[in-house]
């Protein structure tokens, strides 16, 4: 598997500070952001400074700094506000209906949520 990466997909913009976004917390490694388009109280998206396509991508080439930065992110965000539960989404290529082709991983949660898959 080759991951090509497209630096002008729309994460790669707000990493560049060309478009604004909510930001709920940073570090060297990763941005925290609220979804624009949120589907629950809670919806942040967590991405990975570093060009990674996908979570695949990011698992098998970024550094262990770099994945170490990008999970404090995700523990960051999840110490506030989703105490009840959460679910932590990476949609994927095709298949996964994946929109932005930046890593990132949904933290969706504020209340209950359905089934993640339809009976
Ligand atoms: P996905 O299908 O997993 O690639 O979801 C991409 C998500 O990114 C979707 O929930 C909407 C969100 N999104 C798209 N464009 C922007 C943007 O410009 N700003 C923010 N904050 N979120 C965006």
């Amino acid at each position: 598997m080759t991951f090509d990466y497209d630096d002008q997909n729309i994460f790669a913009k707000i990493l560049r500070g060309e478009i604004p976004n909510n930001t709920v917390f940073e570090n060297d490694h990763a941005l925290a952001f609220r979804d624009i388009n949120p589907q629950a109280a809670v919806h942040i998206l967590v991405i990975p400074k570093g060009a990674y396509v996908s979570i695949d991508d990011f698992a098998a080439n970024a550094s262990a700094a770099e994945q170490a930065g990008f999970f404090a992110a995700v523990a960051t965000v999840c110490a506030s506000g989703v105490d009840e539960g959460f679910r932590a989404i990476a949609n994927t290529r095709t298949h996964g209906v994946q929109e932005v082709p930046h890593f990132h991983m949904h933290i969706v949660g504020g209340e209950q949520l359905g089934r993640m898959l339809p009976a």
